[in-house]
């Protein structure tokens, strides 16, 4: 059986990668490659849509049409693009600061219109690109060059916001469980209406080096011990679970997308 690479989707000439060693964004982006040949996508018909920031910086490396867009506002341009067009593919690349930071009243409200695009927030818990400020998902107490005595705020959990909001699928991964996060955005993908994927990975450059993770293998090993199935983190007791997340698929349902509801309204407006 062939083994899906993505690299036909790679845009080689902008090589090599804008990102730190160490950065988790390229294992996220190889994923997402894969997984857009493993399900025969092609360039004409599918957008990479992008706000401001590290991760917003790939689709500098795709080969798909793409929207480089503002801060924060890369889900208001995909909504705009996926009502207009709904045979495309759009697919959302946001870090936490601009996906949920900045961007959560876009992020709530295109969860609620359950409009049909996959989006794949990368939470490396800071804003990377401007020099590792904390973010809504920076965890309480932990140590950012803004919070430089601990967090006094909690964090956002990106899932259950989307869960809450309309989404039709949520999963979480990180870039350590990188096989599971290359089904998760297939499945993504492949949902009809809202559908989110969040990936926990490495800012060894601010977020590692100020929680004393400095080097990327600190930052894989804590993923690795801190990234647990749902069913592990029910069997812990309260403070146990401080420090914990839950990874896996976390909603999965098949409610109306925007684009199937206005056309239902439309039809009925027209008396048809
Ligand atoms: C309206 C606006 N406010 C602030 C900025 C400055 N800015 C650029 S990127 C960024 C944060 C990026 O963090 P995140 O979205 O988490 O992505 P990362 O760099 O960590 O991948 C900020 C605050 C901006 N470009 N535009
Ligand atoms: S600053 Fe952090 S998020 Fe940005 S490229 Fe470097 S390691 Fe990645």
């Amino acid at each position: 059986m062939s083994h899906a690479t993505g690299l036909k989707y790679l845009k080689k000439d902008s090589l090599p990668l804008m990102w730190c060693s160490g950065c988790g964004n390229g294992i996220v982006l190889a994923a997402l490659l894969r997984a857009f040949e493993e399900l025969g996508y092609g360039n004409h018909n599918t957008v990479v849509v992008t706000g401001i920031g590290c991760w917003g910086k790939a689709d500098d490396y795709i080969t798909t049409n793409a929207l480089h867009t503002t801060h924060g506002r890369a889900l208001a341009f995909a909504t705009g693009i996926k009502a207009v067009n709904p045979k495309l593919n759009v697919v959302v690349l946001m870090g936490d600061g601009d996906g949920v930071t900045i961007g959560g009243n876009h992020f709530i409200h295109a969860a609620r219109r359950n409009i049909d695009l996959t989006a794949i927030v990368v939470n490396n818990c800071n804003y990377g690109m401007t020099g590792g400020q904390f973010s809504a998902t920076t965890p309480a107490d932990s140590f950012t060059s803004t919070t430089a005595y601990g967090n006094p705020e909690r964090e956002l959990d990106i899932c259950a916001l989307a869960g809450v909001a309309g989404a039709n699928y949520v999963a979480r991964g990180t870039v350590y469980h990188g096989r599971a996060l290359q089904n998760h955005i297939k499945e993504a993908l492949n949902k009809k209406g809202f559908s989110l994927v969040e990936v926990v990975s490495p800012c060894p450059t601010h977020f590692g080096r100020n929680n004393k993770m400095k080097s990327a293998v600190n930052m894989l090993r804590w993923l690795k011990e801190k990234g647990v199935t749902r069913e592990e983190y029910e069997r812990m007791t309260g403070p146990e679970k401080n420090g914990y997340f839950v990874i896996g698929k976390l909603a999965d349902r098949n409610a109306p997308d925007f684009n199937t509801r206005y056309e239902e309204i439309r039809a009925r407006a027209l008396g048809q």
